[in-house]
């Protein structure tokens, strides 16, 4: 018997607005100009937060923050695609999605200054705390968009990792499951090119991240994660079909990590000047902002404004963080157990008395 191919693999890649300004009208999600407009005002008020919570960091007011910068397409594509009932599954580098879906900003800097506080959400709003262990966020976006099917809700749960997390077993565990037991999960690969100082090449000698998802079963597909329309058509198509029963989807957005991996590294150590000269030349924003002005839909004087109601904003989260009462010591001895062992209470009653002297 001949040997006979039985399976083979191709990965679609999806641009729709180059970084030269070309547009692919016959891809063109259908968007009114407003919206437009509006998906980069978001755009810039995630690069302004983030800007924020950097000088933040440099004043010794924030433990530490690690960077969006350069992502903001992915995060701003993916939220407009969601609805109301889907659940968001972040990593720890989504800040902008996690506001987007009603995370007050206040609560993500407290989160990043070292307050648990800032992981507990408004009631209603279908966001899971960061995850910080890598790749571990993966799993819970399995097991949600499970739930979410056996419910019979038509929502879809969205869960980010980046380039890095796809070496994690979770990673190959929930996409797994997820293909098996056809759940109702969005995967999100933020493929920012670097995993610390790990580069992408190093990570897998896959040519895609997208085709992982082929040996779970599940589609995988490619875009450019700096063209915000390529994202939004994207996770619109995936996160339909997974609310609608077609089963869970992978989708690598290809973008760049600007910053630094964290405000604790400096990444000028081990990456050269001339490849973030070349990824500078890919930032979403001005990349959009020159489809808007080609357009005559923006201007200078609209982002005057656009920047100056984005810090008044931004100043108002950090107004609410230092607003925010001390934190309960005793809350170190909550939460672990359902009702608590002697030992722990005792060092409860100690540490009240010592704090009410
Ligand atoms: C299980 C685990 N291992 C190691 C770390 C330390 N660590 C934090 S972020 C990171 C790299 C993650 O890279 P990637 O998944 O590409 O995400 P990015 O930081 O680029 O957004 C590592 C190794 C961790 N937090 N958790
Ligand atoms: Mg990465």
């Amino acid at each position: 018997m001949p040997r006979k191919p039985i399976h083979s693999c191709t990965v679609e890649r999806l641009e729709i607005l180059g970084p030269d300004g070309a547009l692919d009208a016959s891809l063109m999600p259908d968007l009114d100009e407003a919206t437009i407009v509006e998906l980069y005002r978001t755009m810039v008020r995630m690069r302004v937060f983030d800007d924020k919570a950097v000088k933040l960091q440099r004043q010794g007011r924030m433990g530490t923050w690690a960077q969006l910068k350069g992502q903001e397409a992915v995060q701003a594509g993916v939220a407009h695609a969601m609805i109301e009932d889907d659940w968001l599954i972040p990593a720890f580098r989504e800040h902008g999605l996690m506001f987007l879906r009603g995370v007050p900003g206040h609560l993500i800097y407290a989160y990043w200054a070292g307050d648990e506080r800032g992981a507990s959400f408004p009631e209603g709003v279908r966001c899971l705390p960061i995850a910080v262990p890598v790749g571990s966020q993966f799993t819970h976006g399995s097991g949600i968009g499970l739930s979410l099917k056996l419910r019979g809700e038509h929502a879809a749960a969205v869960t980010f990792g980046g380039d890095g997390a796809t070496s994690e077993g979770d990673f190959h565990e929930a996409l797994n499951f997820a293909g098996v037991f056809d759940t109702n999960t969005v995967f999100i690969i933020q493929n920012n090119q670097w995993a610390i100082s790990m580069p992408r090449e190093r990570q897998t000698s896959s040519p895609t991240l997208a085709q992982k998802a082929d040996a779970y079963g599940i589609p995988g597909l490619q875009v450019d994660g700096n063209d915000v329309f390529a994202v939004y058509v994207a996770a619109t198509e995936a996160l339909e079909r997974a609310r609608s029963g077609g089963g869970p989807s992978l989708i690598e957005a290809v973008t760049y990590r600007l910053g630094d991996h964290t405000t604790a590294d400096d990444a000028s150590r081990y990456r050269t000047g001339e490849e973030l000269a070349h990824w500078q030349e890919q930032d979403p924003i001005p990349r959009l902002r020159r489809y808007l002005e080609e357009r005559n839909l923006w201007d200078d004087e609209r982002e005057r404004t656009l920047e100056e109601d984005a810090a008044k904003w931004v100043a108002a989260e950090v107004d609410a963080m230092n607003a925010m009462p001390p934190p309960d010591p005793g809350d170190i001895f909550r939460y672990m157990y359902a009702s608590m062992p002697p030992a722990l209470a005792g060092q409860l009653a100690g540490l009240t008395q010592e704090v009410d002297r």
